[in-house]
């Protein structure tokens, strides 16, 4: 529904399967980072509002006709939402370059790729089986149930909304679980047109998957504290998951935290020097850089140092910046304002550090293809691993490129940080690759390839990068728990006041 004069799209959120405002009338806009101008209001919902959803998750969870269905059903129900996703996946990209301002070459394959998580996750949620356990006492029958863990409170971040609430949802609905979603405030639209066109139109029962917009604090603490929220799984800052955890532990909550990382990309000498810089550049530049797995430290080993990065700033000032919607632009805008204001930041900081711009440096403006958010691709030489340009999350089109002596220095340097989400080696020794990569403290380590990321493959971080792993069949896991059962076909009795073991 338009909004008076400035034409703007008006939301509604989705609860227990129903469209509502929040109850309080308020609104809030949201942007597009291209134009700088807003487009559409999204509901500012609050305690009350996730009050609601996570009441109708729990109804869903615990008497409604979701708790009846057999898993098989469940996996039928995950693969409409599948087909649904294939359908629409044009539109969603479109919403999220809108919203997120990120290109749609890049979202369009998100959208496309989407599908496969249903698929995968709804083939695997009737194989989820118990166990039979032969115990050290005969007379016993033992079996470990595996069941769901009940309401899921997912947080996710602005930079790709729909792609990283499925990397929850899909799990957790195979499991059996119910889900309220608290989008970004930056980019919650995209969230909201994947409710209307696939989730109210899989005929999943009322309550199933639930979205609550609004602010960090006043939407996602109360669905972070709610009793009846039996996992958290955020996706977002360090800090903001650090604070995440915190709330969550006072009511013993699972949780499961994606986080940042400074990844290292390491460049060794005997690598294919045209793939390294195309990997490099993909590393830092796809995605403006607001990508968790940035490989926004590039470690240089110094024979090749000069001429890898000659080559490198030559192609990273090809980038063609401009509108996130055409499919020819390879470097868009920043998402929001606060973040296009601290990569500025950061910049500044590099540059009083003593780090050496070889490319960029500030704003890009519209004789560059550029505009109100635009920042410039970036880097720096002459980075030393203990700079704050070197060790603290940009999100943003900046890279530190940091020079290394041999093999052993490359490792030390690429530990030394407090996170720990992915890495990249280029080389063409296969024993190096195997060999470093697995010194490597890192969730996820690719080699002589950068940012791929698969439905079947863990994801996540070591150190400050996270807890848990989304994706791959271990992820079932973490919306799943054990319950054993002991069936005594033996005689009762006994000493009453003595554990019951076989000793
Ligand atoms: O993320 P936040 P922001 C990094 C990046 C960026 C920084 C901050 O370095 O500069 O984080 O970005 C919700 N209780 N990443 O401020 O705050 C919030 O509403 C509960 C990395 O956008 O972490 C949103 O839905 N929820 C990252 C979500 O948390 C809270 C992607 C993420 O917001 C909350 C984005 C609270 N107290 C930024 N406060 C990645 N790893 O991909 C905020 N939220």
């Amino acid at each position: 529904m338009p909004d008076g004069a400035r034409n703007l799209q008006k939301y509604e959120t989705y609860i227990d399967g129903k469209w509502t405002a929040a109850r309080s009338g308020k609104t809030f806009e949201t942007y597009n980072p291209y134009t700088g101008e807003a487009w559409a209001l999204i509901p500012d919902c609050a305690k009350e509002e996730v009050d609601l959803a996570v009441e109708a998750a729990a109804r869903a969870f615990e008497s409604g006709p979701w708790s009846k269905m057999t898993a098989t059903a469940r996996g039928k129900a995950l693969r409409r939402i599948a087909g649904l996703i294939e359908r629409h996946a044009e539109h969603l990209a479109q919403i999220e370059v809108r919203d997120n301002g990120k290109l749609i070459s890049e979202m369009l394959a998100q959208t496309k790729y989407m599908p496969e998580w249903y698929y995968y996750y709804g083939g695997i949620a009737d194989k989820i089986h118990g166990q039979v356990v032969s115990v050290d006492r005969p007379e016993h029958f033992t079996y470990i149930l595996k069941e769901p863990v009940g309401v899921c409170g997912f947080i996710t971040p602005w930079n790709s909304p729909l792609m990283l609430a499925t990397w929850k949802l899909a799990p957790a609905l195979a499991a059996g679980c119910t889900a309220v979603i608290k989008p970004s405030e930056y980019t919650s639209a995209s969230l909201l047109e994947f409710m209307r066109l696939v989730i109210a139109e899989a005929d999943l029962p009322p309550g199933v998957v639930n979205v609550v917009t609004g602010t960090g604090v006043n939407a996602g603490e109360p669905l972070v504290t709610h009793p009846k929220v039996a996992k958290i799984a955020f996706t977002g800052g360090t800090l903001t998951g650090a604070r995440v955890s915190e709330l969550a532990a006072k009511s013993f909550k699972k949780v499961s935290l994606e986080l940042g990382g400074k990844s290292p990309n390491i460049v060794f000498d005997d690598c294919n020097l045209e793939d390294a810089v195309s990997g490099a550049i993909s590393g830092i530049f796809a995605a403006t850089g607001q990508t968790c797995i940035a490989g926004s430290r590039l470690l240089v080993q110094e024979t090749i140092h000069d001429v890898f990065v000659e080559k490198l700033v030559a192609m990273a000032r090809q980038a063609r910046l401009g509108d996130p919607s055409k499919f020819e632009t390879q470097v868009g805008p920043v998402t929001t304002p606060p973040q296009y204001k601290k990569i500025l930041s950061y910049i500044d900081i590099a540059k009083g550090e003593g780090a050496n711009c070889v490319l960029g440096g500030g704003p890009a403006g519209k004789e560059e293809g550029g505009g109100t958010y635009f920042v410039k691709p970036t880097i720096f030489t002459g980075v030393d691993n203990k700079m704050r340009i070197a060790q603290e999350e940009v999100f943003g089109p900046v890279l530190s490129v940091i020079k290394f002596k041999d093999e052993e220095e490359a490792v030390r340097i690429a530990n030394d940080i407090a996170y720990g989400l992915g890495a990249g080696i280029w080389t063409q020794s296969v024993k190096r690759a195997h060999g470093v990569a697995a010194r490597i403290r890192a969730g996820t380590v690719w080699v002589n390839t950068y940012r791929a990321v698969s439905f079947l493959m863990p994801f996540g971080g070591y150190k400050a990068s996270g807890l848990g792993r989304e994706n791959g069949a271990e992820a079932i896991e973490s919306y799943l728990q054990s319950k054993s059962v002991w069936i005594n076909n033996g005689p009762g009795g006994g000493n009453p006041f003595v554990m019951k073991t076989s000793g």
